[in-house]
């Protein structure tokens, strides 16, 4: 079932290539993991949960609802927040769009959901979060829209205290076998709450679900319905591909390879990478293992060297406040987009999968060699038969750069002394389409 969920649903496969056309010139995005879990960091009463996913602690910690919500309503105060601050930063890091948790498995909304389960609930009372009446998840939307950004919400399908979900309550609760779900019930709840998100924000760019695994098919999410009234109400929206069988299928527009990049790509379809900063895509205050300026550049251009988007994750704590160390990341990527973006936006895997000093993007008939690492004799080597008209630092194209043809390929004469901020990315404009020798893959 390749085709899945276009499969019995008509609008989405013929309005595939227009509906994907900023995305595949963007090939940049922020991710933003933000809910209850993040007012608890990775911890639960003191002690500190080591598992790379701190917007699961409520399953690590086995927490049911109610004392779980009690606890961390009153720590999500959102108080440090800033909606326009989140976008500028987004904007001059030189990402495209941003995709927003507005419910994640716990099952809290940052959205004003007007479900009548979300507004009234017995057991953790209304189960959205949104501290002094304020909808954080439309004040996000608002804002990066404001910037020009595209803006897509995360949606989770597991919900982890709705008594009608698979995994609702009972999940984390010490008697199971009471646990009579009804997921008609259920359906009707989550088709409610997309359709909110799908009107009630001036839109939705991105429906990024999230998940459905081989033993959860289909229909009993009511995949049909949704995605024939989607596509409706949102004509240009994307849906990625975990609404039916899992993580690495082929189904929906995009691919969501997760904290992995596939090694030769996804030949033959859209996909986007998300990645974290440190080790969690939720805040947790003790997961310190941040990534490199180096590393995360290089996850980056592989991914977009190999036909990818590259989606980066940050998790706000629970007052708002995105680490330190990852606005600073973010930061520095601006910097070097500023002078590099022409080598990501638009552009297309090309056919160097991984060269031993960097990767390599492609717009047409120009290459972007992107040097990591800059080889002991000051060169580098490209194993490409085409003829080269022209090579230069991007931005400089007036100072030419000597390129030696070799039985190899070619040989280019790096500048001498740069003193930019790596990766160096070489232009070369080629007759016709490149011709590879031979393919290296590292
Ligand atoms: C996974 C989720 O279970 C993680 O918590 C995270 O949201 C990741 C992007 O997707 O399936």
């Amino acid at each position: 079932s390749s085709s899945v969920p276009y499969e019995g649903v008509s609008g989405w496969k013929e309005t595939k290539d227009s509906r994907m056309e900023w995305f595949r010139e963007a090939r940049f995005g922020l991710f933003i993991h933000w809910g209850l879990y993040s007012a608890a960091g990775g911890s639960w009463d003191g002690k500190q949960y080591p598992q790379h996913y701190a917007e699961w602690i409520q399953a690590w910690a086995k927490v049911p609802s109610k004392p779980y919500a009690e606890a961390l309503k009153p720590k999500f105060t959102a108080s440090k927040f800033d909606a326009h601050a989140w976008a500028s930063l987004a904007k001059e890091a030189g990402m495209k769009y941003v995709i927003i948790t507005s419910r994640h498995h716990e099952g809290f909304s940052i959205f004003n959901s007007q479900q009548p389960y979300s507004l009234k609930n017995d057991i953790t009372g209304s189960t959205n979060i949104s501290p002094m009446g304020r909808d954080l998840y439309g004040e996000v939307i608002n804002a990066f829209r404001a910037q020009g950004l595209k803006a897509g919400a995360y949606y989770s399908l597991l919900d982890w205290q709705h008594p009608d979900s698979y995994e609702g309550l009972s999940y984390l609760n010490p008697n199971p076998t009471d646990y009579k779900p009804n997921h008609e019930v259920y359906k009707d709840y989550l088709y409610g709450q997309v359709k909110e998100l799908a009107n009630n924000y001036g839109g939705l760019d991105v429906l990024w679900l999230d998940f459905s695994s081989k033993n959860r098919e289909g229909e009993s999410w009511g995949t049909k319905r949704i995605l024939t009234d989607l596509i409706k109400w949102q004509p240009q929206i994307i849906v990625n591909n975990r609404f039916w069988d899992g993580l690495e299928n082929k189904n929906g527009d995009i691919g969501t390879p997760e904290k992995y990049i596939p090694p030769t790509g996804l030949p033959g379809m859209d996909w986007e990478v998300s990645h974290t900063m440190n080790e969690s895509y939720g805040y947790s205050a003790h997961d310190q293992n941040w990534k490199s300026f180096d590393k995360t550049m290089r996850l980056f251009i592989e991914t977009v060297s190999k036909g990818g988007n590259f989606l980066l994750n940050v998790g706000p704590d629970g007052e708002g406040a995105i680490p330190e160390k990852a606005v600073m990341l973010l930061q520095d990527i601006g910097q070097w987009m500023k002078v590099n973006s022409e080598a990501i936006y638009g552009t297309t895997a090309s056919p160097f999968q991984g060269l031993d000093w960097g990767y390599c993007t492609q717009k047409g008939k120009k290459l972007y060699f992107h040097v990591f690492d800059i080889p002991q004799n000051g060169t580098i080597e490209v194993p490409l038969a085409s003829t080269i008209s022209k090579s230069y630092v991007i931005g400089d194209s007036k100072k030419s750069l000597k390129i030696t043809n070799t039985s190899a390929g070619k040989t280019i004469q790096l500048p001498a002394n740069f003193n930019g901020r790596m990766p160096l990315v070489i232009v070369a404009e080629i007759k016709g389409l490149p011709e590879v020798i031979r393919q290296q893959i590292r």
